[in-house]
Parts: C-alpha cells; structure tokens; sequence
C-alpha cells in the first residue's frame, strides 16, 4: 500500500483524536475572538471557548450553514485580514450571490497536501501524466486538484474541461496516465472516443479520479469498463476547502475523511441531532487547520453514513459511505449546483408566467439534460403559437443566462402541473445514477 504520508493518514486513534481536539480548541477560541457571526451564535447559546473541553463538547456549538455564508457575503466569515487571504473561490451556484470562500497560503499549502494525498490514494505518483478536466476558476475542482497533483511531482496537464476531441487527442499524444473529472465527463469522454473510433487499449490511461457529483457504483462499473482504469471516488465542498475533504482508497468501501484536518459528524437533517455511528444522515464537517475561513459545524446537505473501523488498507481516519444525494432540493448537473428557487426568481421576472413549474433532470447518453417546465397564463396560452414560441425562447435564455447551463424549456397548460398542500416537489431526477 502506498501513502502520500502514512504517519498522518494510519495515526492510531488515541492520538488523531488528542491532535483532533487540540486544534478544535484553537479553533473555537479563534473564530470566537475574529469572526463576529461566530461570536454571536455562541453568545446566543451562552457557549464560550473554553467550554470546549472534549469532542463530544462540540455537539453544544451551533450549526453553520449556506445562509450564514450568504448573510455575511463576500468577506464577513473570514478570520483573517484580506491582506492575509491569498485566494478566493466560490461554490458552483450560479445565480444570485455566490457562496464565497478565502483561503491564506497556509491553507493553500494544506489544501495541495490533501490532494496529493488524495491522488496518491488512487494510484497516482511523481510518473504520472494528470490530465485535469475539471474547470478552471472559481469552481474548486480545477486549481484545487492543479495544486495537489503538483505537490505530488506528477506531470499536470491543465486542461479544464470542454473541448471533448481536443481533450481526446491530448490524452493520445501526451500518454495521459490519470484522468480528473466529473464521472459524468468521464463517461461523455468515453462515448466521443467511441464515435472517433479510438479504443482505450490505445491510450495509457491508469486511472481517475472523480467527483463533484453523486455517482453510484453501476456508474463506477460503467466507467471502469468503458474507459478501462481504475475510478475512485473524490469528494469535497469549498466551504471546507475544496477536493479533497475525502478520498477512496484501493479497498473501495467508503471515502476517508482527512480527520487530522475536518471532524465529521452526522446528524438527522430534520432534527439536527447527532445521529449514532453507522446511521445513515447530514454530514456536518468542522474544520480544524483553516485559517482564512474555518467552519464550524457546517452542515453539507450532504446524505451518508460514517464507519470508524480500521481500513484493510491501514488508514485509520473514517470512511463516508459514497454520498447518496441531498438532504435539501439542489440538483447537481454538469457539476454545476441548480437549485428550484434560481429558476423560480428567474421564471417570476417574466410576465405570462405562472409560479408553478418543475424540473426534470434526465441523463441522455451520458449528458445530464434539465427540462424546465413552465405554465403560461391562460391568455398566453391561448394566443397564437409565434408569441408562445416568443416566451419560450426568452425563458430559455434568462434561465441559461442565469444557470449558465443549457436548459430545454417546456410550456405547459395552465393548471397542468400538481399543486401540493405541503411541501411542493419541485424536481423530479429520473437519471439512474
Ligand atoms: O464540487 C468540490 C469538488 C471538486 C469535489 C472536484 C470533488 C471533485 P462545490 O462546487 O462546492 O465543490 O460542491 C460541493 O458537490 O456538497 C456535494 O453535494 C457534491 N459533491 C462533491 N463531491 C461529491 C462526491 C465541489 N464525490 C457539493 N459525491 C457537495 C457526491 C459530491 N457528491
């Protein structure tokens, strides 16, 4: 087996839980005495640092959730003078006020450390060739993995994603040994070399490394078929740091949680109470080295369960189970976070239309599709079809200007879409993933 650091990664327990808590208590006195967000929720709650004594004191302080994020957008979470912030990056959401994250070049440096740890999981070395076709900018996915594969010494080829057949060739000509990417690029990057006529014998591909999206274990298989490597698992949000929060490892039963840097927890998502090892709930991750933006309690929306048995392959920090969806109503396509209520601010500014619509995401061959449906008001419905053909296409374009996705709108009958006397569905994910 091999490690990027074995004496982090199989610390015994004992002693990752001694490190564990020593840092959590440096980090609630920190956030407490810098970010005054932090200092009121626990002024509310009438927790103070020094209350934090234990682990399971960590259950007495509050939550922090997206909102937070929001309510003190771009800069008002950060425990750090901007003078100290070195990079800044924002969630996948589209539209509105993104979700902003800082980081200070020590936790840059953690950040690639975490990478290369990650890579190394999955078999990659110094020799590698990484092709990296996450995207570039401020989504996390492209300079997070960038860094890493560079810490580790592997050759990078920083391709970002897009440009399928250039993508293709590259990998031909420059003997690509490590794909990263969406898993649903992957399998798109396989159907396009299928068309070329080009068959992975021909290629060096060893293996990838995919994430930003639920994926199951049907689509590993597919995957590791199709393009003949060895896939793992990758899993990771900004708001904690980025890829690399959790990495597979060759046993394949879960993904290791970095806990020398994030403590997990799960809880039940409508409750909000720690849940006991092994059940199935949120994921709620505490950082513990951040520096510009720690996270305390940060509740992912994320569903999974936690196994804190010792791996065969000798990592002692926990296993996630691969992530099963959301506890909230986000729809991931393309990589890109969609959720209802961007559509219905972007629908409600467009006279003729009703507030009642549904998306339905579908996979066809493997490229997510979002169908938007949208009622129209009965005398919009009833004029001639060149008006309607009118609001359809200004519908598509307000929604892909906002979502920055490609979007197939659908106008339906007034009345046509299910009322509900509660909660509302608003998406329907008939993609078998
Ligand atoms: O997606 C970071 C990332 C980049 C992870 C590249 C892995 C690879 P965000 O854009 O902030 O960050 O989206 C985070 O994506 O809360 C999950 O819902 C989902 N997600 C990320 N990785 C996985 C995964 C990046 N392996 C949100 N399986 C998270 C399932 C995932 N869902």
């Amino acid at each position: 087996m091999t490690y990027w650091d074995r004496e982090k990664e199989c610390m015994p327990r004992e002693e990752l839980e001694k490190l564990q808590l020593r840092r959590l208590k440096e980090t609630v006195y920190r956030v407490y005495a810098f970010v005054p967000a932090y200092k009121e929720k626990m002024d509310q709650v009438g927790i103070k640092p020094y209350d934090i004594n234990s682990l399971d004191d960590l259950q007495k302080l509050p939550f922090t959730t997206k909102q937070d994020l929001r309510d003190n957008y771009p800069f008002g979470m950060f425990a750090l003078p901007m003078s100290e912030v070195v990079r800044v990056h924002s969630s996948s959401g589209t539209t509105g006020k993104p979700t902003v994250v800082g980081y200070s070049r020590r936790d840059i440096d953690i950040w690639a450390e975490l990478m290369a740890r990650a890579l190394t999981s999955a078999g990659a070395n110094r020799h590698s060739i990484i092709q990296n076709s996450y995207g570039y900018g401020l989504f996390t996915g492209g300079l997070g993995v960038h860094y890493g594969a560079e810490k580790l010494g592997a050759s990078v080829i920083p391709t970002s994603g897009g440009n399928t057949k250039r993508q293709i060739m590259l990998m031909q000509d420059f003997g690509t040994t490590v794909l990263t990417c969406t898993p649903s690029y992957a399998l798109y990057l396989a159907e396009v070399m299928e068309e070329m006529g080009i068959s992975p014998a021909e290629l060096k591909l060893q293996c990838g490394v995919f994430g930003a999206e639920p994926w199951s274990e049907n689509m590993r298989r597919e995957i590791e078929n199709k393009l003949r490597i060895d896939a793992y698992d990758i899993y990771g949000l900004s708001e904690i740091i980025g890829p690399g929060v959790a990495i597979e490892c060759p046993v394949k039963q879960g993904l290791h949680i970095a806990e020398d840097h994030f403590i997990a927890e799960i809880i039940d998502p409508e409750t909000g109470e720690t849940l006991p090892e092994g059940s199935m709930g949120e994921l709620v991750i505490t950082t513990i080295t951040k520096e510009a933006l720690p996270m305390i309690r940060y509740r992912t929306r994320d569903l999974t369960k936690l196994d804190r048995s010792v791996c065969e392959c000798g990592r002692t920090h926990v296993r996630m189970q691969k992530v099963l969806g959301r506890s909230d109503d986000m729809v991931i396509i393309r990589g890109v976070n969609v959720f209802p209520s961007m559509v219905e601010s972007v629908l409600l500014d467009i006279p003729g239309v009703e507030p009642h619509y549904l998306l339905v995401v579908d996979r066809k061959g493997n490229l997510d599709i979002l169908e938007v449906r949208v009622e129209v008001s009965e005398k919009i419905f009833s004029d001639e079809v060149r008006k309607l053909e009118e609001l359809g296409a200004t519908i598509t374009k307000e929604l892909e200007s906002a979502l920055g996705i490609s979007v197939k709108v659908r106008l339906v009958e007034p009345k046509s879409i299910e009322r509900s006397e509660g909660k509302s569905k608003r998406v329907i994910d008939r993609r078998k993933i």
